[in-house]
């Protein structure tokens, strides 16, 4: 019998709805449905847009429902971190900000004061960050003091998507596990964290953990668009990063050697740990842990991706230079490797606009040679990434005290061929390529698990061996390239510019 489920994959520039059909132990993938999404900056503050998220949703589904017969179930995953307040009466508070909006800047000096970096790090293994949910709900609770009074729920933005087709409130395991906010031990909500913020723990209820069924959809959402009444909302696994980890086809002993990296608006480069590593290595390293959706950590740092391409490209079409993305890459290809970089996580790249300005201001400041051309600009940033996954993987090494042979690579980021063979150049290691939407696949994974299609670990790495062929690159001959120069290069591009 053939299962059909949704994704519905939330990312920061587009949201897909994705069926999965599951039949005989062998998955397809069918985008039905895209929709931008872009953060909204009016009077200087950033949002999500949710009332429009909710409606393209609903157009997604109606039109998956058309082409399937049969939907068992949906399940949402976005980005981490973001949240939404509602209130008594079950209705939104206030519009949810976007993780780049910057009224954290104001308070984290107020904050650092009850607590410092380290010592949260230390209470939740989360790596501080001024993205991170404790620095924006404690931004919130001092610029809003009504809310106090009038929350009810809050949740994190999968869930709160889902609550908007279900009902139901709910906040997953894998999601609350980016906010700083569980205990970085017991991986439950810590009531010490939670009383430095003034947040009260019945705002966000149970943590769920390893899927959970939150009840059919609501009806006037299905008669309104024609959906099967029956279609389950499911609490799967919420965090895009930690359902791209689920989609891949290791055992846990593999796991031990094996690094990942995400590629997308964010490079997400870690591995997979038994339990959080909290030492002062990994604070030192800028290492963060997260919640994996079979209870297992984490381990990884985020750095600024190709999100600094993206807005190199959103600021030259606005100049009606248009260019796709497979054009920039050629274009690097094509350059000349000056010998200048960037550091990707200078917080001078986080936000948005005036990207190529500032890239170059950061050139000038570190007193690196200046691009004479996009080509060589973007190789810039293409080599200043790839060095920063091979230095990270270092990192990752000495705090996990193992030694990586295998890279995974997934996420949109791997059709830029040129960033994939630079890893494999960069780290010296083989690089597999798994599908492009290991998030999507790693979502509908714990639908299945959730309703009982899946039994273990060596079924889902069955049915992604019989659904997908994974692609391996190895490392060239780096005939023109000295690793050890550009390591030590932009090693002191790091260690000279304040991030
Ligand atoms: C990637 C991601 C990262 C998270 C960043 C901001 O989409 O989920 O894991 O740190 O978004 O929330």
């Amino acid at each position: 019998m053939k299962h059909n489920v949704i994704a519905v994959d939330l990312g920061a520039s587009s949201g897909r709805i994705i069926s999965s059909s599951l039949e005989n132990g062998k998955l397809e993938l069918k985008e039905q449905f895209r929709f931008s999404n872009q953060p909204i900056n009016i009077t200087n503050s950033l949002y999500w847009d949710y009332l429009k998220i909710f409606q393209e949703i609903k157009y997604g589904l109606a039109i998956a429902q058309r082409d399937l017969e049969k939907i068992d179930s949906l399940s949402v995953d976005t980005w981490g971190v973001d949240y939404g307040f509602v209130g008594n009466d079950g209705n939104m508070l206030a519009t949810p900000h976007s993780y780049r909006d910057t009224r954290t800047k104001k308070y984290s000096d107020a904050l650092h004061e009850k607590v410092s970096p380290q010592e949260m790090f230390e209470q939740s293994g989360i790596q501080p960050d001024l993205i991170n949910s404790n620095y924006q709900l404690f931004a919130d609770m001092n610029l809003h003091p009504y809310l106090k009074n009038e929350v009810s729920h809050i949740m994190f933005m999968p869930n709160l998507v889902e609550y908007f087709f279900s009902g139901i409130e709910s906040n997953e395991y894998t999601i609350a596990s980016t906010s700083g906010l569980l205990d970085g031990e017991t991986r439950e909500l810590s009531t010490e964290v939670l009383d430095q913020l003034g947040l009260k723990k019945e705002w966000f209820g149970e943590i769920s953990k390893g899927g959970k069924v939150l009840g059919k959809i609501l009806p006037e959402i299905s008669k309104e668009m024609h959906l099967d009444p029956d279609i389950q909302v499911i609490n799967g696994i919420g965090h895009d990063t930690g359902a791209a980890v689920y989609s891949l086809p290791m055992t846990g002993s593999e796991r031990k050697n094996a690094a990942f990296i995400s590629c997308g608006t964010w490079s997400i480069v870690g591995q997979q740990t038994a339990s959080p590593v909290i030492s002062s290595d990994a604070f030192e390293a800028g290492l963060t842990n997260e919640g994996c959706f079979d209870g297992s950590n984490r381990l990884l740092k985020n750095i600024t991706g190709l999100w600094i391409v993206q807005e190199l490209q959103k600021e030259w079409s606005f100049k009606g230079e248009m260019v796709e993305f497979g054009e920039m890459v050629k274009q690097a290809e094509n350059a000349e490797h000056i010998g200048s970089y960037i550091n990707p996580n200078a917080a001078c790249f986080s936000e948005p606009s005036d990207m190529e300005e500032r890239i170059i201001e950061f050139l000038k400041k570190t007193n690196q040679r200046l691009p004479q051309s996009r080509g060589e600009l973007l190789l810039i940033v293409f080599e200043s990434l790839a060095l920063s996954y091979h230095q990270t993987i270092i990192e990752l090494e000495k705090a996990t005290n193992e030694s990586i042979d295998t890279i995974y690579m997934f996420g949109g980021g791997t059709k830029n061929s040129l960033l994939v063979q630079l890893t494999a150049d960069f780290c010296q290691t083989n690089v597999v390529i798994g599908p492009t939407e290991a998030s999507v696949l790693g979502n509908v994974l714990s639908q299945y698990k959730t309703l009982g299609l899946i039994k273990d670990e060596d079924e889902r790495i069955d049915i992604l061996n019989n659904s997908f062929e994974s692609k391996c690159v190895t490392p060239q001959k780096l005939n023109s390239i000295n690793l050890d120069e550009r390591s030590r290069d932009f090693e002191k591009i790091l260690h000279d510019y304040e991030v």
